[in-house]
């Protein structure tokens, strides 16, 4: 990604520094960041909520050197990348802190720290069981995940029961959604949703027949920003092409994350908030589940 967002000299005082000299008189910090992300939407619909503000972050710059005080140039360049790092938008960040009146015992022109942090894609997973134990194997599942080097967790939703949606006559389902982080392509995070699946004995046989453990890669990225993976192969269908009509999915999603927003169709506005999604649907075969049983 080539496209980024400068903003540089961003000036205040604050107290921060090993010193109590520092922490008591405090000195001036100088911030420049850079964002990386995505400008050609914003670049072709003129919205500022296709970008972000850098107003916005510059406040956020403000508030991080005038707040509490921390000892490092380092830990106030990581808060603000953190910060940063919050607007979905931003695939990456550059922060650099100068301390220009450092206490550095010689003459010097300027001292400071550069990172950078990327902000690494968002997944979706819906989980069903509807055979077996099916608490017991989804809370398998979730600790599967758990364990899974390069995803971290983020937010389960509560379980539901559900009516079973097409396919043969078959038992309940319970569902939920599962949201993450992760370092691992989209493709490789489905193989190894796949791999938990077999460890929980499923076979894929029937297609949307009954099953002890089904594994859903619903979106991978966040709509409309760089992160997010768009993909119509054989294998790999990304968003979900069904998730849009599938109460199942979208109350349990709505539960774990309010906010969530979800591409529907395959033209370049269709991201839809998933509360806007669930207000055209019947979710009167979703019902509240059992309390989820400890992994
Ligand atoms: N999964 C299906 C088909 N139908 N119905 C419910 N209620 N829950 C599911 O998880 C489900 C379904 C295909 O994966
Ligand atoms: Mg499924
Ligand atoms: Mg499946």
């Amino acid at each position: 990604m080539s496209d980024r967002i400068v903003l540089e000299g961003v000036r205040a005082r604050g107290h921060h520094g090993v010193l109590a000299d520092e922490k008591r008189d405090g000195q001036t910090f100088v911030v420049d960041v850079v964002l990386e992300l995505d400008l050609s939407r914003p670049g072709r619909s003129d919205d500022l909520g296709a970008t972000v503000n850098y107003a916005e972050v510059a406040a956020a710059v403000v508030a991080r050197i005038t707040g509490p005080s921390v000892d490092l140039i380092e830990r106030l360049a990581e808060l603000i990348a953190d910060d940063v790092l919050l607007h979905e938008l931003v695939a990456a960040v550059e922060v650099v802190v100068h301390k220009p009146e450092a206490p550095v015992g010689q003459p010097f022109g300027d001292v400071r720290v550069h990172v950078r942090r990327t902000n690494s894609p968002r997944a979706v997973v819906a989980l069903g069981a509807n055979l077996g134990d099916r608490g017991a194997t989804l809370a398998q599942a979730v600790a599967a995940l758990r364990e899974l080097p390069g995803f971290t967790i983020t937010a389960v939703s509560p379980l539901v029961e559900t009516d079973p949606v097409g396919g043969p006559e078959q038992p309940p389902f319970l569902n939920a959604v599962l949201l993450g982080r992760t370092s691992i392509p989209a493709a490789h995070l489905l193989q190894e949703l796949h791999r938990i699946e077999a460890a929980h004995g499923r076979t894929r046989e029937v297609r949307w027949g009954a099953r002890t453990l089904d594994l859903d890669l619903i979106q991978y990225g966040t709509p409309g920003a760089a992160t997010e993976v768009r993909a119509t192969g054989p294998k790999l269908t990304l968003p979900h092409p069904r998730a849009a009509e599938r109460a199942f999915v979208l109350v349990p999603w709505h539960a774990a994350d309010p906010e969530a927003r979800l591409r529907v169709g395959a033209g370049d506005d269709g991201i839809r908030p998933v509360v806007d999604l669930l207000a055209g649907l019947d979710t009167s075969g979703v019902r509240p589940g059992p309390a989820w049983a400890a992994p």
